[in-house]
């Protein structure tokens, strides 16, 4: 028999500022690299962009009162450091401080948990022009005094904190594949920037524990756990090796406050490794998350890659952001891994593979290895939908969530602590490099890529069967 979900067991939704809040240049806000690298032609889907996205600024309220009606115990949502501080530094804008104040008091009298992501990607265009943002170690007491005001403005309210999303992206994306801002194409600094985006996280941390607040706090990991195609040694090695690079080289910085042994020798062999100064040890060792944030969307398969005439696109493979399944491409690193398609799972029209085992997989793994509970910080699915007759028959989404639920159940028997699932996403939303065409929300938002959408609210079939979740505590 499974065990139960904890009778405080975190059920809810999540979003980012840039994804859904529009008003991007209102009531003060300042510009961050998103509003710029939108405007750049040929960087995003269509050439959407989030100027208005999906209005939650001004349609808070109503997002909210769905929220309560669907009996959600918890909302993740991200503030925009650019509507804090408009220069990422310096004088505080009273006006954005007061609209996170607003939406968090909105969601406990709605007896909703609010669950606050302090950096989800729109960092201040001032700071990225001033030096380069996260390529300077300046952006580490930057981000403590943004984080600081934060905590000092709303620690008595919200409990659950996210420092950093998804270091491993946005640093992956901005730094080796030029998908996001600031568009760069260079190893080294990659791993420098990461760098520094981990001091960043650990300062924040520190600073958090140091201020006594009655709360958590712990980076939210995009984690993608790796399988081999087989039980060839080398099969296995490769498996190894990308788990290796793409989740011990994040998660155990996080929590053990040292770069991996096989990865940080493969970098420094390769003259990539990041420069520490003095102090940069001590301070990564000397912070400790309060839980791991997992995002969790899919798994991946690796088959040995030789060193001669191996499979060579790490930094610029061919990513589906169209919706027309089969058009990604794999990609591999010579002598370490390439990833291969998995026969055993079925993939989303995007190429993400379906796998809630390996959800329950992913809890494990971060459970025996980090000893932290987990928050799962997103899941969800990707897809079209259709509005017909005013519904939104989403039988495949809630397929999706209804197997990943039982997985989170089944690693709860295995004795993980995981303390929330907060789905990727509430209300529809903009995808950042897919437009609005990828859904994946429990609130269709007529919205599209000619952004002149009405921005009407409709709950989807797999909102009601959340609700019934909910209210069953995951019995359902
Ligand atoms: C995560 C991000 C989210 C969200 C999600 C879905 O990486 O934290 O912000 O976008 O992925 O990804 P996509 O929009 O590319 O489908």
């Amino acid at each position: 028999k499974l065990a139960a979900f904890p009778s405080d067991f975190l059920w809810g939704s999540a979003s980012a500022a840039y994804q859904i809040e529009g008003a991007y240049d209102e009531d003060g806000k300042g510009l961050s690299v998103w509003d710029n690298f939108v405007r750049i032609p040929g960087k995003t889907f269509k050439g959407t962009n989030g100027d208005v996205a999906v209005d939650h600024y001004h349609r808070y309220q109503e997002d909210v009162k769905l929220m309560a009606e669907m009996g959600m115990k918890a909302y993740r949502f991200s503030i925009a450091w650019t509507r804090i501080f408009p220069n990422g530094t310096g004088e505080v804008n009273e006006a954005g401080l007061k609209f996170y104040s607003d939406l968090i008091d909105d969601l406990l009298a709605n007896g909703i948990e609010p669950l606050v992501t302090i950096y989800h990607w729109d960092l201040p265009q001032a700071l990225q022009d001033a030096y380069g943002g996260w390529e300077s170690r300046q952006i580490i007491p930057d981000f403590v005094n943004y984080a600081e005001t934060l905590f000092k403005a709303y620690g008595d309210r919200v409990k659950y904190w996210v420092s950093l999303n998804e270091q491993n992206i946005f640093t992956h994306m901005g730094w080796q594949i030029a998908t996001h801002p600031p568009g760069k194409k260079d190893p080294k600094l990659f791993y420098q920037v990461n760098h520094h985006a981990n001091l960043a996280n650990a300062a924040v941390i520190n600073k958090f524990h140091e201020m006594g607040i009655d709360g958590k706090i712990g980076p939210s990991f995009a984690y993608t756990p790796q399988y081999a195609i087989d039980s060839n040694p080398l099969n296995v090695l490769a498996a190894e090796n990308a788990e290796e690079l793409g989740a011990h080289f994040w998660m155990d910085v996080y929590v053990y406050g040292e770069y991996p042994i096989v990865a940080l020798n493969y970098l420094k062999e390769r003259g990539l490794a990041p420069t520490f100064e003095p102090g940069d040890a001590e301070l990564l060792k000397s912070a400790k998350p309060d839980f791991m944030g997992l995002n969790f969307y899919q798994t991946a398969t690796n088959a040995w890659n030789p060193i001669d005439g191996g499979v060579e696109n790490k930094d610029s493979y061919q990513m589906n952001t169209t919706g027309k399944k089969g058009t990604s491409q794999d990609s591999g690193i010579p002598g370490l891994q390439k990833t291969v398609k998995n026969p055993f799972v079925e993939t989303t029209n995007w190429d993400w593979t379906i796998d809630p085992v390996g959800l329950r997989i992913a809890l494990r793994r971060i459970a025996s290895r980090y000893r932290l509970p987990v928050l799962i910080t997103e899941n969800g699915l990707g897809e079209y939908d259709k509005l017909e007759d005013g519904k939104v028959h989403d039988d495949y989404r809630i397929d999706f969530l209804k197997k990943h639920v039982l997985a989170i159940k089944e690693a709860i028997s295995d004795g993980v602590d995981v303390i929330g699932y907060t789905t990727w996403s509430y209300t529809d939303l903009l995808s950042w490099l897919n437009g609005y065409q990828k859904r994946y929300g429990f609130v269709y938002v007529d919205q599209d890529e000619t952004m002149t959408g009405s921005l009407k609210r409709i709950p989807k079939d797999s909102y009601y069967w959340y609700k019934d979740v909910i209210a069953s505590n995951g019995d359902d």
